[in-house]
């Protein structure tokens, strides 16, 4: 039987659904290419010149890694020329990227995070891509990055699409347009994405859960109460072992709770309470609560559901409590008590 390519499925979800128009298949496969085209630098590695520092900083202060910028070029390069989009923002720029006037515009706005997990790049870990699209409002002012960026702040549940590449031992691109949730795993002979799986759904119950443990003294009450009920296993009030892991990349954690369920925190602490989180919620918590809702699951700051957050600004950080349903309305009650 004939593989059911990316092309494929985003054709039939277009003319047999009318799920997605044209244009917005057409940037989901220009997207695509342009996550072929990370997966094959990051799996150069030091055969490449790309591990090692950019030697430059971005918008928050963070060192970037030779493998970031290369993957924010390889993303705007890739749509700036096609005419679907009328703008592009990116956790390694500081205000939104214009289309340039020679390339005609188009209704979306893309946003994303090249390369999420930069702390593991150069150790063989995995790594990935997160993006999000959103709809372009009605006379949107788009004469400068500056006023363009009023057109991004958007509250999540408006995303048209949403998903992510993770680079592992294989890559994967984990897809939603609001119709459920699809994998594709690249087929490296071939270059294309294949589908692998279709209609993704996170159990509701688990038993692994996904935390920075090195912050916890500076967690605030009710996460505090939740570990501890998970660390105390089956003597303590949830009355079952729980097992942690914690990569690292978002990402690849997120991926794993996609595959088998599972809980994914990183709350806002004593720390960064000020900045409002560590993830940022544009290109981070708000495509992959998109995902984990569409799969079943919920996605959470403990005190809101994430994708009712009105954005007041590009760069916005929020905590992100995400993953198997029961277990984060188990602590968002806590957040409550
Ligand atoms: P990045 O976008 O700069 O890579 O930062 C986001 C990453 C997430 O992938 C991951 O969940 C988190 O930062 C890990 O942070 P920590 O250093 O606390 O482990
Ligand atoms: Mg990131």
């Amino acid at each position: 039987m004939a593989q059911r390519t990316l092309a494929r499925y985003l054709t039939e979800e277009q003319r047999n659904k009318g799920a997605i128009t044209g244009d917005l298949k057409f940037l989901i496969e220009i997207v695509s290419r342009a996550c072929l085209a990370i997966s094959v630098a990051v799996g150069k590695g030091g055969l490449g010149e790309a591990l090692g520092e950019a030697g430059s900083d971005n918008v928050q202060g963070e060192a970037q890694k030779k493998l970031d910028v290369l993957s924010n070029d390889i993303l705007l390069d890739a749509n700036e020329w096609g005419g679907h989009l009328a703008a592009m923002a990116s956790e390694e720029m500081d205000l939104p990227h214009l289309v340039p006037h020679r390339f005609p515009k188009g209704e979306y706005l893309l946003t994303f995070d090249p390369l999420d997990g930069s702390s593991n790049i150069d150790v063989n870990v995995s790594i990935g891509t997160i993006f999000s699209v959103l709809k372009c409002p009605e006379g949107a002012d788009l004469s400068t990055p500056e006023a363009a960026e009023k057109a991004f702040l958007q509250a999540g549940t408006q995303q048209v699409a949403a998903g992510y590449a993770v680079y592992g031992p294989t890559t994967v691109l984990v897809l939603t347009v609001g119709d459920g949730v699809v994998a594709f795993t690249l087929d490296r002979e071939q270059g294309q994405f294949v589908l692998t799986q279709e209609g993704l759904q996170i159990p509701a119950e688990t038993k692994e859960f996904a935390i920075n443990m090195a912050n916890q003294r500076h967690w605030e009450a009710p996460v505090q109460r939740y570990v501890a009920e998970m660390q105390a296993g089956r003597d303590g009030p949830l009355g079952k072992d729980y097992n942690m892991r914690w990569v690292g990349s978002m990402v690849a954690d997120v991926h794993r709770i996609m595959t088998r369920g599972g809980i994914f925190l990183y709350p806002v602490d004593a720390k960064m309470k000020d900045k409002g989180g560590k993830l940022r919620l544009m290109y981070e918590a708000n495509p992959m609560a998109m995902l984990v809702e569409q799969a079943g699951g919920a996605a959470s700051t403990g005190r809101q559901r994430i994708l009712d957050i009105e954005p007041t600004h590009l760069h916005q950080r929020v905590a992100v409590i995400l993953g198997s349903k029961s277990e984060v309305e188990r602590i968002a009650a806590y957040h409550r008590a």
